[in-house]
């Protein structure tokens, strides 16, 4: 397969010490993926949807224990804690490795151990940085396969060096008290055990896309965020891009893929998602660019139907894996919550257990068929809507960012920040109620910085300095932006349509990075006047209805500028002046 030596002591060390049965080198081919989709058919591991209505698709459960990211199980390993910071679990790597190697001891006794070599971003673009991840899940496998480049060319790129990350994985035998989820940014490792889900096994994203690539970022120049990048494609032909930060699973698959209203479609306008979960920026002439490193969408399946996304479902209608979903015996296919599509009458839920609709738990609460947090895992090619750009090694340049949360009150539709250093203020105290997407309850409010929390593999502080030091430098700073899509009124229900709709408020940031429109500066920052929100067109959804999703309560803020001010007393000395600065005009604004 190649002889780098770096390639080979890495292997061979972690052979050594798993002791699997066998070795496979995966070579991203053709041949070979299919020889080992109908392995990990044999075995089980993944079972055969109908080849008619679902053509090359998988369906795959995961243990009940291992459905969800584990926030609480993950670290930072660097030699100094300060460099993980009080937002990060931290761990010596010395304790770390140690740890792990006793848990990983043998553990791939009668697997076998892959080896897959893969590129976040396209293979040899400037943008691209190399990983090789050892696993003994097949299911990781097929879903690397489809989620970053995997090709044995990755080690031609090396050119016999060694500046790749190396992932090791395995399931060993998926104990929730033994998983360890574990990044040491200055060794390029990521260590994972015990896990079989998502984003705890799929190194390239998470683990190195955001967590290992931040550090990077941060020692080199550049940035990794948890953002999807989209282009709005206007009238006259230019396209725009925006950059936006939202917690997991708050639909940044479906605005990164949403399809204009009618009035805007009739007017020309179209969106094209670039990605829908990370982007990598770097500098070029002033202007931020952007890529999207990965190769696929893992994208939340309940909820995703032909209203909300209809350019995600056509993207699984094939050669995708559908995790944790409903599994509909009758024709082979797959259900979920909130699909608008009748449930099946000879199912088996998440568990794998005989399924319909009716049934409910010992509570009398409605036994779900798909976990919240079930998921696709489709290649990014299938979509209708994907941008030319998406391979453009050089990236797409930002003209807005947009940072967002879920919160049911408090934050309005949107606002604008003053500046760039404002700006970097609004992204810090992001504020999201919790989603099913990590373990944990969910509803809760928290800070999650630039919807990075969970994400960011050094030390927070440095990160806003970080942010701050970047836009400095950049003579065409994208303008910045806050969302909520999610204000309820007094019974509870969401004000704001979203999905297509959110394109009225896309083409107000359109029109305010290109001057076109006023604002109406206020205590928090900048507001649109009702009357620049288009609403043409829209069902159940009037001007009062706008008012109230663009109406700032003033007690409720000053309760939130206090939080903020708690939020940023737990970073201590190391939290930059400039936030505190711009916490002290956010509450003489509300002072009035
Ligand atoms: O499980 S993942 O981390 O890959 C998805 C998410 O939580 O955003
Ligand atoms: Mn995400």
């Amino acid at each position: 397969m190649t002889d780098n030596k770096y390639v080979l002591e890495f292997v061979e060390k972690y052979r050594k010490l798993f002791s699997p049965d066998e070795v496979v080198w995966v070579d991203g081919s053709r041949e070979q993926h299919k020889m080992l989709t109908c392995e990990a058919i044999a075995t089980g591991e993944v079972i055969k949807l109908s080849n008619s209505l679902m053509p090359g698709c998988l369906y795959h459960r995961t243990a009940v224990n291992d459905v969800a990211r584990v926030e609480d199980r993950t670290f930072i390993c660097t030699t100094d804690r300060e460099d993980a910071g009080i937002t990060n679990n931290w761990m010596a790597p010395s304790e770390a490795y140690a740890k792990l190697d006793a848990i990983a001891k043998d553990a791939m006794k009668g697997r076998t151990m892959y080896v897959i070599p893969f590129s976040m971003s396209k293979i040899g673009s400037p943008f691209a940085k190399y990983g090789i991840e050892l696993t003994d899940s097949l299911y990781v496998v097929l879903n690397m396969m489809i989620m970053t480049r995997v090709s044995d060319k990755v080690y031609d790129k090396l050119k016999g060096g060694d500046d790749f990350v190396k992932g090791i994985h395995s399931k060993v035998t998926l104990d929730a008290e033994q998983r360890y989820i574990c990044q040491f940014p200055e060794d390029n490792v990521i260590y994972s055990l015990n896990s079989g889900y998502g984003g705890n096994v799929l190194l390239g994203k998470k683990c190195f896309a955001l967590r290992i690539a931040s550090y990077q970022g941060w020692k080199q120049g550049w940035m990794a965020e948890h953002m999807l990048i989209l282009g709005v494609e206007k009238p006259d032909g230019e396209t725009k891009y925006i950059c936006a930060a939202f917690p997991s699973a708050c639909g940044k698959t479906n605005l990164a893929m949403l399809i204009p209203p009618k009035v805007y479609q009739e007017k020309g306008y179209k969106v094209w998602t670039v990605g829908d979960d990370i982007a990598w920026l770097r500098k070029k002439k002033g202007t931020f660019y952007a890529v999207n490193p990965e190769n696929g969408f893992f994208g939340v399946a309940p909820g995703t139907n032909a209203k909300s996304n209809p350019n995600a479902l056509a993207t699984t209608r094939r050669n995708t894996i559908f995790t944790n979903v409903c599994f509909n015996a009758k024709n082979n296919t797959v259900w979920w919550e909130g699909s608008k599509i009748e449930a099946p009458t000879k199912a088996y839920d998440w568990k794998g257990r005989p399924w319909n609709e009716n049934m409910k738990d010992e509570n009398g609460n409605p036994i779900k068929g798909a976990h919240p947090n079930s998921r696709f895992t489709a290649p990014a090619k299938n979509c209708p809507c994907l941008s030319k750009e998406f391979e453009n090694s050089r990236g797409v340049p930002v003209s807005a960012f947009v940072f967002g949360g879920r919160r049911a009150k408090v934050a309005p539709l949107v606002y604008q920040a003053r500046d760039w250093e404002h700006g970097v203020f609004i992204g810090a105290t992001m504020a999201s109620e919790t989603t099913a997407a990590a373990a944990g309850k969910v509803g809760v409010v928290r800070r999650d910085p630039m919807a990075m929390l969970p994400f960011c593999g050094y030390n927070m502080c440095d990160y806003f300095a970080h942010w701050l030091k970047m836009g400095s430098r950049m003579s065409n700073q994208p303008k910045i932006f806050h969302v909520n899509w999610f204000r309820t009124d007094e019974n509870g229900n969401f004000i704001w349509p979203g999905f297509g709709d959110n394109m009225r408020v896309l083409d107000w940031i359109i029109r305010r990075c290109e001057n076109e429109v006023d604002a109406v500066e206020t205590p928090i920052g900048y507001m649109p006047k009702a009357e620049d929100i288009n609403i043409e067109g829209m069902e159940d959804f009037d001007m009062e209805k706008l008012q109230s999703v663009l109406s700032l309560d003033m007690n409720a803020w000053k309760k939130e500028a206090d939080e903020i001010g708690e939020f940023f007393k737990k970073f201590g000395d190391k939290l930059p002046e400039k936030l505190w600065k711009q916490l002290r005009i956010l509450k003489s604004n509300l002072r009035g």
